[in-house]
């Protein structure tokens, strides 16, 4: 009998994966071995942007697809989305979230290279994992977007100055990593403004803040063919719609400015 009953325990536990309750439910996931796929691939160095304009396309499917996704946040192979605090899809199952994320999100990958990639042909299939993380208050959830924002910004300072140090000082890449070994933040800025004549700061948004996906209310205003009742002829009218749409960002996410802009994002009712 206690051999029956603690295989019970075991099933349940596996079943049932539930998320604690009003907690952000945040997947993220990543290219599975990118520095293979990206050299395949011939991504510009250090910025891809057919690439990076790919992920997004692919983020924004996800969004549209699946239910109650507040915001988003990409960079380099990565995307973090952030489920609604309230959210009741799929009871709060961690491996429905995952799983549907990730597979909605690699099918796109594949259904829309070509529409960036053009004459890259897709050489062979890209793997994506996911994790899922929770986190019970808005300031938890800001700190992880932060991190992630930290994260890009201080990869791509790294990455702009080495690939800059190779391919416009022609060092090997063993030297070039040499020289920015224990190099702060401010001895990389001034790296690329003395010798390549690079305001960092001037670099584009999009590779120093990475890719912020919100809902916007948009107003659409098309033309409708109506006909009135008392008159013969078919009459051609401008209708306004507002849709919602998943709009992508380069801002910085990381101040209290963005959060005060689009407070709905957080509201309590999420
Ligand atoms: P993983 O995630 O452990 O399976 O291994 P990786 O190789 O995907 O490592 P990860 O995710 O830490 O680093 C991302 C790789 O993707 C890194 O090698 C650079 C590459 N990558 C991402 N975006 C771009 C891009 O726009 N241009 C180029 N050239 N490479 C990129
Ligand atoms: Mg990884
Ligand atoms: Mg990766
Ligand atoms: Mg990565
Ligand atoms: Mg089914």
């Amino acid at each position: 009998q206690n051999k029956a009953e603690y295989s019970f325990i075991l099933i349940s536990l596996s079943a049932d994966d539930t998320v604690l309750p009003n907690c952000w439910i945040v997947v993220r996931l990543d290219g599975r071995n990118f520095h293979r796929f990206s050299e395949q691939h011939e991504f510009k160095k250090p910025n891809d942007d057919r690439a990076l304009q790919l992920m997004t396309k692919c983020a924004q499917t996800v969004m549209q697809e699946l239910e109650d996704i507040a915001i988003a946040y990409g960079q380099s192979d990565e995307y973090s989305f952030v489920f609604k605090k309230k959210s009741r899809w799929f009871k709060r199952r961690a491996s429905k979230f995952m799983t549907h994320v990730v597979s909605q999100f690699s099918s796109s990958y594949v259904f829309y290279w070509k529409d960036y990639f053009k004459d890259q042909q897709l050489l062979y299939p890209p793997g994506f994992d996911g994790r899922i993380v929770l986190y019970p208050s808005n300031q938890n959830l800001k700190d992880y977007l932060s991190w992630r924002q930290a994260d890009c910004h201080i990869n791509n300072l790294y990455n702009t100055v080495f690939w800059m140090l190779v391919q416009r000082s022609g060092l090997t890449p063993v030297q070039a990593q040499e020289r920015l070994q224990g190099t702060l933040a401010g001895d990389k800025n001034e790296i690329l403004f003395s010798e390549f004549n690079i305001n960092y700061n001037n670099e584009p948004l999009i590779y120093r803040k990475g890719t912020v996906l919100i809902w916007q209310k948009v107003n659409e205003v098309i033309t409708k063919k109506i006909k009135l009742p008392k008159e013969e002829e078919e009459k051609e009218v401008e209708v306004t719609r507002t849709r919602t749409k998943v709009v992508p960002l380069h801002c910085d996410i990381i101040g209290d400015q963005f959060w005060e802009e689009y407070p709905e994002i957080l509201a309590e009712d999420s």
